[in-house]
């Protein structure tokens, strides 16, 4: 039994996520979650909401509350999303917890004492309506190169080109519009990446395991231009974790928080802390998955982000915990997307374009959602999700391979032999076949699985349903118990079992039909099949099962079309 840590890339706090999203970090890291627990192994999983920063302060302001009330309240939505996704984190923290703040600054002090931190006196926009420093992209202006008249102070998105603020010509905040701005000085505090180069490319290098795009944005980052610029780690912000060196105060950085990507990397550990405060644990708890001098060396730390997230897991969060100087975990495995395109351009926040959680829970279940995106994870390019392909995924997969199958075998078996599990007949050359190839194929899908190839994963356990079509379309019980009617009881005993290992199989993938299965089997042995035949005779004759529910419905055309206007644009 091995230990296995798991992380998705915690959701921001300013709005409910969309697919595209949710299938670039949380669901895989659960798909993997479930598989390494159904294999036996311990596993925590932990994830949390984002909670700081300039946009959780104006999606807050918008809102009309203040922003602690703003950011429980949407933790809380997310929270229940995530529950309704069937995602099953051991915890799902809060970067702006307690637990975060003392570990954010217990990190910025280490690093302060190993000189991995310089004081920087910087001139920045402040807006004298507003009362408040203005990051660069919450300034607007006329772009000096095109004309565009609302070109952002880091980048004027018409033209390309890179801005400083001091560029635009007419400036104004665009929190209150205001034009009443001044250059003021302002401290800020860098973490001094470069001196880390060596250590973090040594430590990338090692990792010849990791995917492709994970290692190259790692390096591209790591050369590129003037190659990895020292990072500033703190903003002039009420909302986030206040500046201190530990528990000591820092002399001139009153007022000023972490700068948001400084502490929520740091929430991954904090969250597991949290998770022990929730379950009355101690700190032991929590620390033997994170602290190698505390039991932490045999756990297997895995990630799982968008490929816009990897410099800060394989750059500075790195950095961070290297300059500590301590014994923490560091990622073994970065598995890291590309994006998920929706029906011919982009998902989008912003215009509300695409499907959002709690939209996709609202018109279909988990499952259904589940199985497509998993099937189409966007892993060596990006990927798409269209209406007609969904559709027809669904019907295709869930309704015709695995939920006909389902259906046919309980309910053929209940109007012949009743709802105990047949005892006649002995397992032929056919059914040998079947369970010798379905032993290959989980092997198979066991190693897929591992690796954490999540199409080829969906691939393998589509097939497996397929053989089990397959075999009860040449086996033919229907047909059989006409004239041997102890050959169909074995066929049908055979089939019944066959379901209660696709339950196990597919439960990573679809838990909720997963769970049908195994009710309807009458089991709640969910243990993995590791021998094949045995697994295949582990319901015995004589005890009992029942017709489940309709596992899977088909999508009508109709509701395509009308899903496929509605979430054309413009959320409401
Ligand atoms: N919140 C990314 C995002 O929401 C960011 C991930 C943090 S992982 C520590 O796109
Ligand atoms: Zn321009």
């Amino acid at each position: 039994m091995a230990r296995i840590l798991i992380t998705s890339a915690i959701p921001y706090i300013n709005g409910i996520k969309h697919l595209g999203n949710l299938v670039g970090s949380q669901l895989p890291a659960d798909l993997f979650a479930r598989f390494m627990r159904a294999r036996g192994h311990e596993v925590m999983f932990i994830c949390a909401t984002d909670e700081h920063g300039t946009p959780a302060e104006l999606a807050a302001a918008k809102a009309g509350k203040p922003v602690e009330d703003y950011c429980a309240e949407m933790h809380q939505v997310q929270k229940d999303l995530a529950a309704g996704f069937r995602l099953s984190f051991d915890h799902f923290g809060r970067s702006s917890s307690q637990r975060n703040h003392r570990l954010t600054q217990h990190f910025a002090g280490k690093l302060a004492q190993n000189g991995l931190i310089e004081e920087v006196l910087e001139k920045q926009v402040f807006s004298i309506d507003d009362n408040r420093f203005l990051p660069d992209r919450y300034i607007t202006g006329t772009c000096p190169n095109c004309g565009n008249t609302s070109a952002r102070g880091d980048q004027c998105e018409e033209c390309t080109k890179q801005l400083d603020p001091t560029d635009l010509i007419n400036p104004r905040s665009s929190i209150s519009g205001s034009t009443n701005l001044e250059v003021r000085e302002t401290k800020h505090l860098f973490l001094r990446q470069r001196s880390l180069r060596d250590k973090l490319e040594a430590w990338i290098d090692s990792k010849t395991d990791w995917p492709i795009l994970t290692t190259s944005i790692a390096k591209k980052w790591l050369n590129d231009g003037d190659g990895l610029q020292d990072r500033g780690i703190t903003r002039d912000l009420y909302w986030g974790i206040p500046v201190k060196k530990g528990d000591e105060p820092w002399p001139g950085m009153e007022g000023k928080v972490f700068y948001v990507w400084f502490d929520a990397p740091i929430e991954y550990i904090a969250g597991t802390a949290e998770w022990a405060d929730a379950n009355g644990q101690p700190d032991a708890a929590w620390e033997r998955w994170w602290r190698t001098d505390k039991g932490a060396a045999d756990v297997t730390y895995y990630q799982f982000m968008g490929k816009d997230n990897v410099p800060f897991h394989t750059l500075s969060f790195p950095a961070t915990i290297l300059g500590s100087g301590e014994p923490w975990k560091l990622v073994d495995y970065l598995k890291s997307f590309n994006y998920l395109n929706y029906d011919g351009g982009q998902f989008s926040t912003s215009q509300g374009r695409g499907v959002f959680m709690d939209q996709a829970l609202s018109i279909l279940p988990a499952d259904y959602w589940r199985w497509w995106l998993l099937s189409h994870a966007p892993e060596s390019s990006d990927s798409e999700f269209t209406w007609e392909n969904f559709q027809g995924s669904v019907n295709k997969d869930l309704a015709d391979v695995l939920g006909n199958l389902v259906s046919r075998v309980t309910k053929f078996a209940t109007s012949k032999f009743g709802t105990t599990i047949p005892a006649g007949g002995t397992f032929g050359p056919q059914e040998t076949a079947l369970i010798a190839d379905l032993g290959a194929r989980i092997r198979e899908y066991e190693a897929l699985m591992e690796q954490m190839e999540v199409r080829k994963a969906a691939a393998e356990l589509r097939a497996i349903w397929v053989i089990g079509n397959e075999y009860l379309q040449s086996a033919a019980p229907w047909s059989v118990v006409k004239t041997d009617p102890e050959q169909a009881q074995a066929q049908i005993r055979l089939a019944l079992n066959l379901i209660r290992v696709y339950a196990i199989l597919s439960q990573p993938f679809i838990p909720d039909a997963s769970a049908t299965m195994m009710q309807a089997m009458g089991s709640t042995d969910w243990s993995w099949p590791t021998d094949v035949p045995e697994a295949m005779r582990a319901l015995s004759a004589g005890a009992t099962f029942s017709v489940p529910e309709n596992l899977f419905r088909k999508i009508t055309d109709e509701e395509r079309a009308d899903w496929q206007s509605r979430f054309s644009g413009i959320r409401t």
